[in-house]
């Protein structure tokens, strides 16, 4: 029987190792992998390299002001808006100092915009959205936002923190909506989309790593809010964190879910098969071939990937990248099958990085084709 099974594989691997001719009497666990897993067949359309520019303007980076978590980059009239988190560069202290220190460099946010002609140069043009009067929902934090046009309003998805900001303190989706880009902004009575209240805590200390029993994997935070219109209807794509995170055999355990409405207020409701990845952070999804397709960076055994999905549900990985940037805030185009020309599918956009700990700035990137380099090319003589 074992006899038969490994000629089988071997046959296998004879047919699906690209062009190999060699038939292979034995195949290492390494090799079985690779057929099972398709990563000589998937083929390269989805392989792609980036190149991150400093921006120029208003969000060259300033070691006075943070600037992080850009928005979706949408083109209306002749310019191209973009929102991010801003905040002053203090230091930042952690949990556990006085209430009003900063706890991280995101910490005592407010949501900022800029407009800019050609998506290099930005003129900044002040605050979009900021945090609320003392003793609301989002009167510590407003910050990494999302915008979504739809039939002509504007729906601005973002993350809330209600002080005090301690370890355990749990961190909400909030929903402004202007009619016009340049605001005003009309915030939502209360967080659109909130932690489940799976998972205990142990004892009453400032600390989120003792905990008495696991949660659900968004039970303590939700982040990165991103919403989309899909097969009609609304999809607020995010990252969850779990009381009783743990680490697994990729780093940090940081998983994706996704929540689908109606109307974009909501209610949103959890897709069934959430989680819908194992890894990633900052959520980057953009439609593609009918389906949606995402980048996964920072965390997790499947960081540093482009996944795509039929149904913005069933993801599978579809390449493995060397060095993404995060934070993607990519261009949203109106006609959404002008990506499917795109290496990847994926648009231009803005990311951010860091300085040190609180440095953080936006950059430019774009997006192209891998190509097999010759290393000795350069110094090789014209003749
Ligand atoms: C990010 C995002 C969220 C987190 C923090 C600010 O890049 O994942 O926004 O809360 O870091």
């Amino acid at each position: 029987m074992t006899l038969v099974i490994t000629f089988a594989l071997a046959g296998l691997c004879l047919l699906s190792l690209s062009g190999s001719a060699i038939a292979q009497s034995k195949l290492s666990e390494a090799s079985r992998r690779a057929i099972e897993r398709g990563y000589d067949t998937i083929g390269t359309e989805f392989l792609v390299t980036f190149k991150e520019t400093p921006l120029k303007g208003d969000l060259a980076y300033d070691p006075k002001i943070i600037r992080r978590d850009p928005s979706a980059v949408i083109r209306v009239g002749d310019l191209y808006h973009v929102w991010y988190t801003y905040c002053e560069a203090t230091e930042v202290v952690g949990y556990g100092g006085e209430p009003e220190d900063k706890v991280y460099p995101w910490d005592l946010s407010d949501i900022w915009y800029a407009t800019s002609k050609d998506g290099w140069t930005w003129k900044e043009e002040g605050l979009a959205i900021g945090r609320g009067p003392a003793g609301s929902y989002d009167d510590r934090a407003v910050f990494t936002p999302e915008i979504l046009k739809h039939e002509g309003r504007y729906y601005m998805v973002y993350q809330v923190v209600k002080a005090p900001y301690l370890s355990r303190t749990k961190n909400e989706v909030g929903m402004a909506i202007a009619d016009s880009l340049a605001g005003p902004w009309r915030k939502l009575d209360k967080p659109i989309f909130s932690p489940t209240d799976t998972g205990k805590w142990k004892g009453e200390i400032n600390d989120r790593t003792i905990f008495a029993e696991r949660g659900d994997f968004d039970s303590y935070k939700i982040h990165d809010p991103t919403l989309l219109y899909y097969n009609g209807e609304f999809r607020l794509y995010y990252k969850g964190q779990g009381i009783g995170q743990a680490f697994n055999m990729g780093g940090r355990e940081i998983k994706h879910g996704v929540a689908i409405a109606e109307k974009p207020e909501g209610p949103y409701i959890r897709s069934p098969y959430n989680p819908i990845s194992n890894s990633g952070h900052e959520i980057a999804i953009w439609p593609y071939r009918g389906g949606l397709a995402s980048l996964l960076t920072s965390d997790g055994p499947e960081r540093n990937t482009i996944q795509w999905s039929p149904d913005g549900i069933n993801f599978s990985i579809k390449a493995r990248l060397k060095h993404p940037p995060v934070a993607l805030g990519i261009y949203r185009s109106e006609n959404p099958e002008e990506n499917d020309t795109l290496p990847a599918g994926l648009p231009w956009g803005l990311a951010h990085k860091y300085k040190g700990w609180s440095g953080n700035y936006l950059t430019r990137y774009e997006v192209s084709r891998p190509v097999m380099r010759d290393p000795g090319f350069k110094n090789r003589k014209k003749k």
